[in-house]
Order: C-alpha cells, then sequence, then structure tokens
C-alpha cells in the first residue's frame, strides 16, 4: 500500500503593514477552502504569513514591535482557522512570530512554525535556526534584514515528527541553505520538511546574487531532499510588499530533487501535489543508505568548528606563519 499524502503549498502575495490579521486570516481561508476541494490533507503557509515582513525595517516604538508577534496560537484572529481546518479535516504549517514566556517570565522572540493535524491536534512548534540579516540599523542599505533584532535562535534544534501518515520536518527560510538542516533531519529519517519563506529579490551585501535568488532558492532545496531522500515543499510570501520584491517560486519538491509543482503567479495561489512517502525509500535504501555508507568519523569538523579553518600555507616561513592555531575566517 502507497502512503499518499495530499500537500498544498499556500503561496501568499504582499501584506501590506496596514493589513489586520483578521483579513490577512480570511486569505489563509480562501487557500484552504481551495485546498480542501482538491483533495489536500496538508496545507503549508509561508514564513511570517500573519504579517508584513517586518524586519524591513529599524523600528523603534516597543508596542509597534509588540504588535507584529503572537503571544497565543491560536489567538482570537487566527482561532477561525483552526476550528475550519479541523471542520474540514485538513492539517495546515503556519509561519507566524511568536512571542514565548519561559516559567521564570523570561520573554522570547522566535520565528516559528506551527504544525496541526488533520484531527486539529498540536503536532510540534518549529523555532527557526539560521536568523540571517544584521541586528543594527544600517543605512547604506535600501531596506533592511534585522531579523537578528528581532529573533533568537530556537531552543530545540531540528526535530522530525510522526504525523500525517509519515515523518515529518520543518525548517524556516534561511535554514533551508544550510545542508546541515536536513542532514540532521535526514538522521531521523525525515520524509517531508516543510519550510516557509520571505526571500527578498535584492540582497544588499552583494546584488550579483540578485538575479540568482530563483536558482539558489530551489538549487538548495532541491540538493536537500536527493541527499537525504525527503520531499520538501517551499511555500513563499513574494510579490512586491511594502516596496520590496520578494521571490515567490514554491515548489514541491521530490526525494529525487526533482520539481514536481511549483507556482506559476506572484501572488496568493495554492500549489497541489500528491506525494508518495514511500518513494523516499527508493533514497534512503539505495545510494543515501546512511547506515551502510555514512563516514561520519570524518565529518568531525561540522559540529569541532564554526568558522573555516585554512589549511597552512605551503612555505610558513615565507609567509609568515609558523602554524599551531590559525585564524577563524568569519562570515560577512
Ligand atoms: N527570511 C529569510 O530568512 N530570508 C533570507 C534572506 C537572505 S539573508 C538577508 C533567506 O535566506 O532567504
Amino acid at each position: 500500500m502507497t502512503r499518499n499524502l495530499t500537500v498544498g503549498a499556500a503561496q501568499l502575495g504582499p501584506v501590506a503593514r496596514t493589513d489586520t490579521r483578521v483579513e490577512v486570516v480570511a486569505r489563509l481561508l480562501a487557500l484552504l477552502e481551495e485546498a480542501a476541494a482538491a483533495g489536500v490533507e496538508l496545507v503549508v503557509y509561508p514564513e511570517l504569513a500573519l504579517t508584513t515582513f517586518f524586519p524591513r525595517w529599524y523600528l523603534e516604538d516597543p508596542d509597534e514591535i509588540r504588535s507584529y508577534y503572537e503571544t497565543e496560537m491560536p489567538g482570537p484572529a487566527t482561532r477561525p482557522l483552526f476550528s475550519r481546518a479541523r471542520e474540514l479535516g485538513i492539517g495546515f504549517c503556519l509561519g507566524y512570530a511568536e512571542l514565548a514566556s519561559d516559567v521564570d517570565g523570561t520573554v522570547h522572540q522566535y520565528n516559528s512554525q506551527i504544525l496541526v493535524e488533520r484531527d486539529g491536534r498540536h503536532v510540534a512548534t518549529f523555532r527557526k535556526i539560521h536568523i540571517p540579516g544584521h541586528d543594527r540599523n544600517e543605512d547604506w542599505r535600501p531596506f533592511q534584514h534585522l531579523e537578528r533584532r528581532y529573533f533568537e535562535p530556537g531552543p530545540d534544534g531540528f526535530g522530525v515528527w510522526r504525523a500525517f501518515g509519515g515523518l515529518m520536518g520543518m525548517m524556516i527560510c534561511n535554514d533551508r541553505r544550510w545542508p546541515e538542516t536536513y542532514r540532521v533531519m535526514g538522521l531521523q529519517g525525515v520524509e517531508m520538511i516543510l519550510c516557509g519563506y520571505n526571500t527578498p529579490l535584492h540582497y544588499a551585501p552583494d546584488p550579483s546574487q540578485d538575479r540568482l535568488q530563483g536558482f539558489h532558492n530551489h538549487l538548495v532545496m532541491q540538493a536537500g531532499a536527493y541527499q537525504n531522500g525527503t520531499w520538501v515543499v517551499g511555500v513563499a510570501k513574494g510579490g512586491v510588499e511594502e516596496g520590496v520584491d520578494s521571490l515567490c517560486e514554491s515548489a514541491v519538491i521530490a526525494p529525487s530533487g526533482e520539481i514536481v509543482a511549483r507556482a506559476a503567479t506572484t501572488g496568493d495561489e495554492l500549489v497541489v501535489a500528491t506525494c508518495d512517502l514511500d518513494w523516499c525509500d527508493n533514497y534512503k535504501g539505495t545510494l543515501f543508505d546512511f547506515d551502510y555508507y555514512r563516514m561520519p568519523q570524518y565529518y568531525g569538523r561540522i559540529t569541532a568548528q564554526k568558522g573555516a579553518v585554512l589549511p597552512l600555507a605551503a612555505d610558513p616561513v615565507e609567509s609568515g606563519e609558523t602554524g599551531g592555531e590559525l585564524e577563524e575566517v568569519s562570515p560577512t
């Protein structure tokens, strides 16, 4: 018996700064209804789906900053989505900014995704690990990318959960660019990774990458899918949002690395694909049989160091290098 799961990548077009949660949730509900009509069992919404992508601004008013975060999930505005999904028997994955409080009252700001089963059960909340951009206002940029001001890395790493008849994982936007993300989940047998993203087309530190945004987006997700024998569902919030053009090109990627369905527009759009979870075994049981072929004894650097450590120069005396500890090369 094959394990087929029909997913809907619910791409969103722009969300304006003035749009209310209620207005956005109405759009999420419209996509949910479309998904129900198409026989979808799991709808995947983008990163920070409920608001505009606020890290593009250096905000100083604490009340305004707080207004972009959810303190409960569901809250008053999102409850209709949870109720309707449960009525329809559809699960979903939703990205949002989360304010979480520890028992001692410490407040944390996370970039999060919740996964809800078809019966309304809370499967898991994943908090983004790789936080891109910068933490101070940088005037030279046409717009900011201040995720490092507004979010801290999630404390729980990359989990994998039994849900939807398979093994489900999550990652958020920049996480998808790092091979370790997929491998940590691959080592837990993941069969489908759900990923929301907001990716501005303009990358101010190196604009030569602008024309490659779409290529890099698919490149990393296709490679991660293939090398770990897993489905990947990548879902954008894109289009021109508050003057910033962002990538769309939502896609469903098979364990073969092939794109089996992709968005054709830059607005709200549901991309549907029926995913055979058993297809993962073709890769997990052959070329990427981890247990048989992996060589972890040679992978120590992956967790032992953060930045690159270069080999010694060919002539250490001439180059002034005397050996020993080398400087780490820090990312810019
Ligand atoms: N949201 C997010 O993580 N976006 C980043 C933008 C590039 S870093 C400024 C991404 O990796 O797509």
